[in-house]
């Protein structure tokens, strides 16, 4: 019966009768004959309808259709090195199921047209292939937690209160009262730890983002993980670990979608290799200023600064021990130097920047009250996350990575609105 199109774009098909179906991608018509690409999930191939064969009518037909007309289509494959894909079929039978007039994308538009028309952009072989990495990314992450022990469990999205700061919390009508859409599992994978010991989640994340930049969501896929026992390196090595074989996951899996997106796979095979190279943000500082940046210790390191350290590795780096002004209030103090914290992030190359954020997490008493107080919490909407160190606990650590932020630097995309079907930012939530 039908076949798909990668399936036949193969030497053992030559001289094969199969059949196909699909949209047309693109065609042209010339004297009788008519050139139509067609594509499904799997390819695009080159399909031959000449007047001769199946009659005026239908290369008629083809002449004034619209692009993405879906059809199906049978006949001989042939090899064809001038065919975009090598082969071709020359139809002896062909028929048009769904009728496409003046398909309103014809290169060219400008980004906020190619938004209100995403329902109809997403087809493009272009993001086919960002879609299939980003499957891959989301089924090596899972599968190296089941691999090596940890226990899947499943966070609210629904929560009573703040992780990563107020002023990216999204409200929601909750009853006769306001919750918020969580912005990190984390607090509650803390909670887990005592149950689990090692826990993940994949959930989605919600930030207020105020303004909206390349790497910012609204909305976004965010893979954390927390642990008990595990001190900041513990956490870090399971960082490179899982970034390392989700990118070795893709580069195996994933070679003709990354080709296909024109990604260098020399330099994305670096990160193959861990142990990945730790800076201290002190560190950070000083070769931010040797480049020129003007930039005092204290300052949070943005997309700009971020940037110009990337070009000092080509692998991913960690940059750890932050002031713990700029970081959230959960993070535990450096005992040798309790101005910063054990918090790290990890970096991507050329260019990327943040991928991960995590850290150990303050697990004595009196110094969490004190950094709730000073980050200007109330100290009773954390009750629930005090006990767990008034009752047993533990030295644990945790992170998160945010899979937008992973497929934009796998798949070497511009702009993170790329890396998902339906972006959210500031003033659009179209389609
Ligand atoms: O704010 S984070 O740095 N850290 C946390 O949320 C911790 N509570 C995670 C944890 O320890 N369990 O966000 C983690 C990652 C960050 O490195 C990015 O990769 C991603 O989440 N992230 C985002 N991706 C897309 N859009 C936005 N707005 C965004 N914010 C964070």
């Amino acid at each position: 019966m039908f076949k798909q199109i990668g399936e036949i774009l193969s030497d053992s098909m030559v001289d094969q009768r199969v059949c196909i179906r699909g949209w047309i991608y693109r065609r042209s018509v010339v004297g009788g004959v008519a050139f139509v690409r067609i594509r499904d999930s799997t390819g695009v191939v080159q399909v031959v309808v000449e007047e001769s064969r199946l009659g005026s009518d239908i290369v008629r037909t083809l002449k004034d259709i619209g692009l993405e007309a879906s059809v199906e289509a049978c006949g001989k494959v042939v090899k064809q090195p001038r065919a975009p894909t090598g082969y071709e079929i020359i139809a002896d039978y062909f028929k048009i199921l769904g009728y496409s007039r003046d398909f309103p994308i014809k290169g060219g538009e400008g980004v906020e047209y190619l938004l209100d028309k995403r329902h109809l952009v997403l087809r493009s072989p272009r993001y086919t292939a960002i879609w299939k990495i980003k499957h891959t990314i989301l089924s090596a992450g899972r599968e190296w937690f089941n691999k090596n022990g940890w226990w899947e469990v499943t966070p609210p999205i629904l929560t009573a209160s703040a992780c990563e700061g107020g002023a990216t919390l999204f409200p929601v009508q909750y009853f006769d009262k306001t919750a918020y859409l969580s912005q990190s599992a984390q607090l509650y994978l803390e909670v887990m730890i005592y149950s689990l010991e090692k826990v993940w989640s994949l959930t989605p994340s919600f930030r207020a983002e105020q303004s909206r930049t390349r790497r910012h969501l609204a909305e976004y896929w965010h893979l954390e993980a927390e642990a008990a026992w595990y001190d900041m390196n513990d956490m870090m090595k399971v960082a490179e670990e899982l970034v390392g074989y989700i990118v070795g996951r893709v580069i195996d899996e994933r070679r003709s979608e990354l080709e296909l997106l024109n990604r260098n796979i020399d330099s994305l095979k670096k990160a193959l290799e861990p142990p990945y190279p730790r800076i201290k943000y002190d560190e950070a500082i000083e070769i931010l200023q040797k480049r020129g940046i003007n930039i005092q210790w204290g300052s949070d390191l943005g997309a700009d600064e971020e940037r110009v350290l990337t070009m000092e590795f080509d692998k991913p780096f960690f940059v750890t021990h932050f002031p713990k002004e700029i970081k959230s209030f959960y993070m535990k103090l450096d005992p040798s130097n309790p101005r910063v914290v054990l918090g790290f992030d990890l970096l991507a190359p050329e260019g990327y920047g943040e991928i991960i954020g995590g850290s150990q997490r303050e697990d004595d008493y009196e110094t969490l009250v004190k950094r709730i107080i000073e980050n200007g919490y109330k100290v009773e909407d954390y009750e629930w996350y005090l006990d767990l160190r008034r009752y047993g606990t533990v030295v644990h650590s945790g992170f998160g990575l945010g899979i937008e932020r992973l497929l934009m630097w796998v798949a070497g995309l511009d702009h993170i609105r790329d890396a998902t079907p339906f972006p959210r930012f500031r003033g659009r939530i179209y389609p």
